[in-house]
């Protein structure tokens, strides 16, 4: 059985069965099934073919889940984009991927970005989903075939077996790293399917679980868990727009069984609870909490368990290996404070420098192997390079083994990588952007602690001649508009410092760890 027929295996069996919801509308697994085999077929009268890119500017809603799979079934690469990126990010990301077609929703501000970018040589289809009553009234800057989503979901469905080899790619994640522009993760079906089947069962979805799912559909955690678990499992995704306490709460009341979220999530259910604790009683009737993206502070599990009674399941991954450590299924062995140990589809260390186990308590880095881990870093085999020693992937966290054998996450190697609210942020992305700024002589960008998103940017700024008139407050609101459209706004510095000149060492590089913040 190939990975793609896993995928499949609940619309073969059970085709009347409801796989996703939003807003009072429904995708049976059939419908899904019948509606993605269309799109194929509209892609493939397109000219997209196996192995070419198609990219994907949708918020969450059912028609993301059909364009996900309906470009599987046309052989094609789903290039899911963030729908909070300014223009910076998503040219990026369209040229690097040579995508060949990118679908936007009509009337969104991603949308209209897309419709302002210069021509991009590789892309050629803007497919645009829109108000079925409405004519398309969209009109891109560059010379793109426009045609509307419904259009592609109107054409015969392709009669054939979908048929994919397990090594061709099924994705590309674009994802932050150390220097400034995000690189493609090279994704196969291989990986998915083996990473989120081991977690599931790990976790014990079961076909007659409601996934409460308001995470973002165009990361791993969302994305690759959310989606491709309710199809391996056969349970029922609730989607959300977007994450709204009261409404997950709701939900949850309403018959939910799972909800996973980042710790961001938490502080925000936790804040909800505080406020009305008999809202505990609703969550309390869940049969699984999940955390991750970003550490869960031990006193979130602690009163989230006060509160109903549940031990969240805390569980760690990256873009580039999934997810690949997780806390034990049954509460009683979930620990606060660790992310537990590795889980089965693949290997999992905390190394020397040497690439040797470190003893329990000795600081290393984590280090994964196996059939998780990404094929490598799209068009960049120096990086791919640099990420890999003896097989085995470098991820940059730093971690220790407890006691009884727990993985403990500890932090970054680098300060240049930050996690806010769960997004993963390069800071030199956000240097390079503000630099551009023609009062600013030189920024240096670190992720300081934070109490809501785990951590906030923040811009140690030496501005030019006059501009050091400004207030750091003043300079905070001048960032805002500098970078307003251009990157996406969870970005933005929300601590702004102005200095006469950043640490440097003996070599004259930047000592981030030597700025003195004010409190
Ligand atoms: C948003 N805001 C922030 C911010 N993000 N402020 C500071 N720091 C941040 N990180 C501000 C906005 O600018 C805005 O303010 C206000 O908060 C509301 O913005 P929003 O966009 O509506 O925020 P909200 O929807 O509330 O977002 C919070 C959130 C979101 C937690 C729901 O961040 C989220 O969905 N995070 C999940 C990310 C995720 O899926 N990561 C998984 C990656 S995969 P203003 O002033 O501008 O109006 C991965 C692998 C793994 O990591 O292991 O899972
Ligand atoms: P991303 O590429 O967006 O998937 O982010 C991956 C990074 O998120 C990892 O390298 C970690 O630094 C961080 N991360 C994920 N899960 C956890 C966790 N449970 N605790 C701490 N950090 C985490």
């Amino acid at each position: 059985m190939t990975a793609l027929d896993q995928l499949r295996a609940h619309i073969t069996a059970r085709p009347e069965a409801i796989a996703f919801t939003l807003e009072g509308s429904q995708l049976t697994f059939g419908e899904l099934d019948a509606a993605a085999r269309r799109y194929a077929a509209g892609l493939a009268a397109l000219g997209i073919a196996r192995g070419d890119r198609v990219a994907c500017l949708l918020g969450t809603r059912l028609e993301l889940v059909i364009a996900l799979l309906g470009a599987y079934y046309a052989g094609a690469v789903h290039v899911p984009i963030n729908t909070r990126y300014g223009q910076v990010e998503i040219e990026h990301i369209l040229r690097d991927s040579g995508a060949r077609a990118v679908l936007i929703a009509e009337g969104s501000p991603t949308g209209e970005i897309v419709c302002a970018l210069s021509p991009i040589e590789t892309l050629q289809h803007l497919i645009v989903l829109h108000a079925a009553a409405e004519p398309l009234s969209v009109t891109p800057r560059a010379p793109l075939n426009v045609v509307s989503l419904d259009h592609l979901l109107a054409a015969a469905p392709m009669a054939s077996e979908p048929r994919c080899d397990d090594e061709d790619p099924a994705m590309f994640i674009y994802t932050s790293g150390t220097t400034g522009q995000s690189k493609g993760v090279v994704l196969p079906y291989r990986a998915i399917v083996a990473n989120i089947d081991a977690l599931t069962r790990l976790w014990r979805w079961r076909e007659d679980d409601r996934l409460v799912l308001a995470l973002p559909l165009f990361h791993v955690h969302g994305l690759c868990i959310g989606v491709h678990g309710t199809l391996l499992r056969g349970c029922v995704a609730e989607l959300h727009r977007r994450f709204d306490p009261d409404a997950v709460i709701q939900a949850i009341a309403a018959g939910g069984t799972i909800f996973m979220g980042v710790p961001t999530m938490y502080t925000r259910l936790l804040r909800a609870l505080d406020a009305d604790p008999s809202k505990g009683a609703a969550l309390g009737a869940a049969r699984l909490f999940t955390s991750g993206s970003a550490a869960l502070s031990a006193a979130s599990f602690e009163a989230f368990e006060r509160h109903t009674g549940h031990r969240i399941l805390e569980r760690y991954g990256m873009s580039e290996t999934l997810l690949t450590v997780s806390n034990p299924y049954p509460p009683e062995e979930r620990k606060p404070g660790t992310i537990g140990f590795p889980v089965a589809s693949g290997e999992v260390l905390v190394v020397d420098e040497e690439g040797s186990r470190c003893a329990v308590g000795e600081p290393g880095e984590i280090v994964v192997r196996g059939d998780s881990v990404m094929q490598r870093y799209w068009n960049a085999p120096e990086k791919t390079a640099a990420s890999f020693r003896d097989g085995w992937f470098l991820t940059g966290d730093v971690a220790r083994y407890d006691d009884e054998g727990y993985i403990v996450h500890m932090g970054r190697r680098s300060v240049d990588m930050i996690k806010s609210g769960g997004y993963r942020i390069s800071a030199r992305e956000i240097e390079e952007c503000v630099a551009l700024h023609p009062d600013i002589e030189e920024v240096a960008v670190v992720g300081r602690p934070d109490p809501e998103w785990g951590q906030r940017i923040a811009a140690a700024l030496v501005t030019r001649g006059g501009a050091a008139e400004r207030s750091p407050e003043a300079w905070a609101e001048e960032l805002r508009g500098w970078l307003e459209g251009r990157l996406a706004s969870y970005k933005r510095p929300r601590q702004v410092m102005c200095c006469g000149e950043l640490p440097r060492n003996a070599l004259g590089k930047i000592q981030k760890h030597l700025l003195a913040w004010p409190d």
